[in-house]
């Protein structure tokens, strides 16, 4: 591998920058958010060691820098909407380098939808992607240029679409879905594994044809939103509820390896997937999940304890289990 470390400024042999208009966009939406890149993040795990990281920062929150660098979040900053808003996302992205935000599970027009290559790759300007979230449920966003290594690096952060509240409900009531659930307290877990090897290269790796080692993921850490599932999610990602209160797991697949997540012998009513109810709510103490998969999982407790949650992440081939992450729910 003659690449150089870091995030680093080079030239990708594929960019698609055309600067063609984005059609429709109103000027008064409902809800806008302002992203910018970095690239100089790290992670630290339990055991000491540490990868370098890129994500997304919340520009209009004071977050970053204009030239990329610097660190960030991680995961990037949640986005979180109601129903039927017309929303609007200005993404940055410093000269000499080249991201996306694609919106993952909404359907907006090509202008809007974020794929590099495919549609609109953003280098050296603002872009601002619109879209209106049709359906309430569990999505993520994430860059979609060089997608194995920038999704890998980190490039993802949650969005979450709520229903609109219903004029009946009780102020402060909260649904997975309109007409769904309610539920009192929520939790988050994006579920991703990392390859310490991946976390080395630039920005352009293998777009140029040679092979850089993305063909092999060896994944060392299992982490649960950001957080190392070995320890430090036991107790940072745990989920802490009372008997009589309803838990909103927000599962999301966040990895590219085949997942199942278990619940530590409590059993949750899967109530939605992939931003959709399902017709009818299944009962389960696990579910197995693959890459950018989401499961809306509903659990009342009825006894005290603590519940150990485990997601094991598999060999894609051998089905394996590589690695799993640990966290908690604690109910009183
Ligand atoms: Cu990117």
């Amino acid at each position: 591998m003659a690449m150089t470390g870091g995030g680093g400024m080079g030239q990708a042999c594929y960019v698609y920058t055309a600067s063609i208009p984005n059609p429709g966009l109103v000027s008064n939406p409902d809800v806008h958010y302002y992203r910018g890149i970095y690239m100089n993040g790290s992670m630290r795990f339990d055991d000491g060691n540490s990868v370098t990281i890129w994500g997304f920062t919340d520009t209009a929150a004071g977050q970053g820098q204009t030239d990329g660098m610097g660190g960030g979040p991680f995961p990037s900053p949640a986005m979180r909407v109601t129903e039927g808003q017309i929303v609007q996302t200005s993404l940055n992205v410093p000269m000499m380098l080249t991201h996306t935000i694609h919106h993952h599970g909404i359907e907006p027009s090509m202008e809007s939808d974020g794929v590099g290559h495919l549609t609109i790759d953003i280098s050296g300007r603002t872009w601002i992607y619109q879209w209106r979230p049709k359906h309430a449920g569990t999505y993520f966003y994430h860059c979609h240029v060089n997608t194995p290594l920038h999704a890998e690096m980190g490039m993802y952060g949650a969005l979450i679409v709520d229903p609109k509240p219903n004029p009946t409900d009780p102020v402060g009531t909260k649904r997975a879905f309109a007409g769904g659930p309610k539920y009192d307290v929520e939790a988050i877990w994006a579920c991703d594994e990392i390859d310490p090897a991946w976390h080395t290269l630039p920005w352009w790796a293998g777009t140029c044809g040679g092979d850089v080692g993305l063909n092999t993921l060896n994944p060392k850490y299992f982490i649960i939103t950001g957080v190392d599932g070995a320890n430090s999610a036991l107790t940072a990602m745990a989920a802490n509820v009372k008997v009589g209160q309803t838990l909103l797991v927000r599962y999301i697949c966040a990895g590219f390896l085949p997942q199942k997540i278990s619940f530590g012998g409590l059993t949750a009513s899967i109530v939605a997937s992939d931003g959709r109810p399902l017709p009818t709510a299944v009962n389960a103490t696990s579910i197995e999940a693959a890459s950018a998969e989401r499961y809306d999982c509903i659990i009342k407790p009825t006894t005290t304890g603590t519940y150990t949650v485990t997601i094991q992440f598999f060999h894609w081939i051998t089905g394996a289990v590589l690695g799993t992450a640990k966290t908690r729910i604690n109910v009183t």
